[in-house]
């Protein structure tokens, strides 16, 4: 057997680099359909960076038996009253789960099963948490730093956004007072 002294893929200052790693930002502009407030939204500079993922793919996607391994970093900000987040989605093949590991920062972990129930958990550095198959899944940034997480998922689970795209999350994470409340969202 050979010794192999560099790894393919390193996380060194925060940052994926290596083979097969992918870089994506969403913006402003890009999320037009996840913030209650559409006004707030509307006022925004488009560019402002929401958060911004980085992924390290080893395996086509689609393959079954493969797992994926990305990090997850959402600024701080707020929409309006409605703090920064992802666009959320349930993975396209329902049943496949996900872990979620708190790297830095704080936040929360929503959640929502497919008769529309939705929960959230709070996120820290070292917070674990396992997303079942069937539970479309959501972070928003609830603290003044980035909040970052690293994610582990099968390679064939795929993404459904469309489906939060049209119908949300039956609740909404706002700041009151300076803190965060999940409250029923009326649209
Ligand atoms: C992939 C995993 C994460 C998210 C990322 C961005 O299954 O859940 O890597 O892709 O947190 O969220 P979203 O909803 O825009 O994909
Ligand atoms: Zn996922």
């Amino acid at each position: 057997m050979s010794l192999i002294l560099e790894p393919a893929v390193t996380f060194i200052n925060e940052q994926l680099e290596g083979k097969s790693i992918d870089k994506i930002d969403r913006k402003i502009k890009d999320l037009t359909d996840i913030f209650y407030d559409k006004q707030a939204h509307a006022a925004m500079p488009a560019d402002t960076i929401v958060y911004e993922v980085e992924s390290y793919f080893p395996v086509k996607q689609g393959t079954e038996g493969g797992l994926f391994y990305g990090i997850t970093y959402i600024h701080p900000g707020t929409v309006g009253d409605e703090y920064f987040m992802t666009k959320g989605h349930f993975h396209k093949i329902r049943n496949r789960a996900e872990f979620y590991c708190t790297l830095q920062g704080e936040g929360m972990l929503l959640l929502m099963d497919e008769e529309g129930k939705t929960w959230a958990e709070k996120m820290y550095p070292g917070s674990v948490h396992y997303i079942p198959g069937h539970i479309a899944h959501r972070t928003a940034n609830t603290g003044d730093i980035i909040l970052s997480f690293s994610a582990f998922w099968p390679s064939d689970a795929g993404h459904d956004y469309a489906t939060i795209s049209e119908h949300g999350f039956s609740k909404i994470l706002v700041k009151q007072n300076g803190k965060p409340v999940l409250m029923d969202n009326d649209k």
